[in-house]
Parts: structure tokens; sequence; C-alpha cells
């Protein structure tokens, strides 16, 4: 059985509809502390759960003893900021809950996401590396930070096989975005197909590595499935597809919709968020490590957004 902790957020929808693909239904128990999502919902069996009350998660482990456990509740970055001590206590113990967990139901591998909000104003700003100065000033990055040591620090002292990806911004269609500084280049699809225009909390010129949702989805389960004897990485592999402005991304919804147009909020508080970020990544870790390899660019993002949110808006 795989049971996903956090399974109605923006990855969690969708890891559950590629994993029960897999793996069949009823062998992917859904759990959130709200009702199913829409796009989960009916789809297999799904439990209550919040990430927090340790004695439901011991319940959840003793009734489903899962194979594997995706651990993906989390408070985002723009969120975390309005709720500091909130966002750390869900995201650091939140995981130490399932951590400690995994290994009293012997749960043979563990996901956690990871973020490239682990690097900071220090961070070398282009093709950032694996190891480098990283000095998050997010309480979102350095929860983050500090649960990659912790993973680390299960897979070294109890042999946990613990695996994790450092995400950048993942873009999608099915499930709303929650709280993030990358959302923005989600918006800005619906807000082109419903008002012709959209005012972005980032500046014109503000690059940030980014992915495309099937390219997260499928990088998540080759880690998963990678032989455990290819891995180098313990605390959280490096990846992302593509780096690209609003500048940028204006000129390709362009191509859609000529009459798009983009306006720009300024002191918008996750402007300094993404100014604290890489601009680009070096994720060839993971190309060495599990033949990581991005299958999508921004033209063919923008082609399957513009594509499948104007069926899902019925525009
Ligand atoms: C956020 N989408 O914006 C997340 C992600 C790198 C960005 O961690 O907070």
């Amino acid at each position: 059985k795989i049971l996903i902790i956090g399974a109605n957020g923006q990855i969690g929808t969708e890891l559950v509809t590629a994993l029960r693909r897999i793996h069949g239904a009823e062998q992917v128990i859904a759990s959130d502390i709200n009702n199913p999502a829409y796009a989960i919902r009916n789809s297999g069996p799904f439990e209550f759960a919040n990430v927090l009350d340790k004695e439901t998660l011991h319940h959840l482990f003793q009734k489903h003893q899962p194979t594997q456990v995706y651990l993906l509740a989390a408070i985002l970055s723009a969120t975390g900021e309005q709720k500091p001590k909130m966002a750390w206590d869900l995201n650091m113990n939140g995981l130490i809950h399932v951590l400690d967990l995994a290994l009293e139901f012997k749960t043979a591998k563990v996901f956690w996401p990871s973020s490239i909000a682990v690097f900071g104003p220090n961070s070398p700003k282009q093709n950032t590396p694996q190891y480098c100065v990283m000095d998050p000033n997010t309480v979102y990055g350095f929860s983050k930070l500090a649960g990659e040591r912790w993973c680390e620090y299960y897979h070294a002292k109890h042999g946990l096989d613990v695996r994790s990806i450092r995400y950048p911004g993942i873009i999608s269609w099915k499930a709303a975005p929650g709280g993030g500084t990358t959302d923005y280049a989600i918006h800005i699809f619906h807000e082109a197909l419903k008002t012709g225009t959209y005012q972005s909390f980032l500046s014109t010129s503000t690059m940030l590595p980014m992915m495309y949702m099937e390219d997260a989805i499928r990088a998540t389960i080759s880690l998963m499935d990678a032989p455990i004897e290819n891995l180098t990485i313990r605390s959280s592999y490096n990846l992302a597809g593509m780096s690209f402005t609003p500048e940028q991304l204006t000129q390709k919804i362009q191509q859609h919709l000529p009459d798009f147009t983009i306006s720009y909020a300024d002191n918008d508080p996750r402007q300094a968020i993404a100014d604290s970020w890489p601009q680009t990544i070096d994720d060839s870790q993971a190309r060495q490590d599990w033949n990581w390899q991005p299958e999508y660019d921004l033209e063919r993002l923008t082609a399957d957004m513009m594509e499948n949110l104007k069926n899902s808006l019925n525009l």
C-alpha cells in the first residue's frame, strides 16, 4: 500500500492520480486534513489525517502498513511568511512524525519534497549547484533546509530509505496552487483566458526555475523507482525543467492570445522572496544518478496549459 499525506495539494492530487494509475486505486490511500479534493474524489480510498496529530497518523500506519509514504503536507513560502510559527511547526514536526512512524512500521521508502527555496541571497544565482552556501531567509526555505538535514540523518543513523527532490516552481492546471511565490505563473493562465489581462506580483525580469507538473510527477516516480545503489544524495536532489521571467511567459501566452496584456504590481512581499532564490539550477546529479531529463520546455508548457485550462474552464 502507498500512503499519501497531503493528498489534496497541488502535487498531492496529481501524485495520487498517477500512482493509482500505476498500482491500482485500492493500493493508494489518499489522506488530508480536509475533504478529498475534486480531482481525487471517489477515485479511491481516503482517510482524514492531520500531520501534526501523531496518534491519527500512527493509526493510519497501523491500519494500512504502507510500503511507501509520500509526505506532501506543507505550508509554502508566501503563506509561511504570514504564519511563520505555524509553517515551522507543520513543516518540521509533520516530517519528524512521519520519519519516526516510517521507522516504527518499517516503511520501505519515504518521499519528502524539498524546494529550491533552500537556497538564499548568498547562494550562487546561476546554475546553482547541489552543494553551496545556503542561507534561506523564508521560514518555508529554512524549514525545508532543516528537513533535508533530518532526512539525511534518518538515512545515515537508521537506514531509512527516504528520498527527496528540491522542486522548482511547479506549473499545473488541475489543482489550485496554495500560497506559493511561483504561483503567478499559474494564475496568469487563468486570468489570460478569463479576462485577457493579468497583474503580476513579480517584476517583468524576475527569473525563476520552473517545471511542468507532468515532468515533476515523472521525476518523483523515477527517483522512487531508482535502484538504491545509484543514489548519492540523501538530503535532496536539485531539479529544474526550465527558467523563465514573467516577460518571457507573457510572450509565449501572446502566441496563443495576441491581445493578452500584463501589468505589474510593485512592493508585493513575494518579490523579496523571489529575489532571494536562484535563477537557474544545476540538476546534473539527478541526471547522472537516475537519468533525469525534462520533457517540457516553455513552448510546450504554454500550449498544454492553454489547451487544458480552456477545456476545464469551459472557455
Ligand atoms: C513556493 N511553489 O512558491 C513553491 C516552491 C520554489 C517554489 O517551493 O513556495
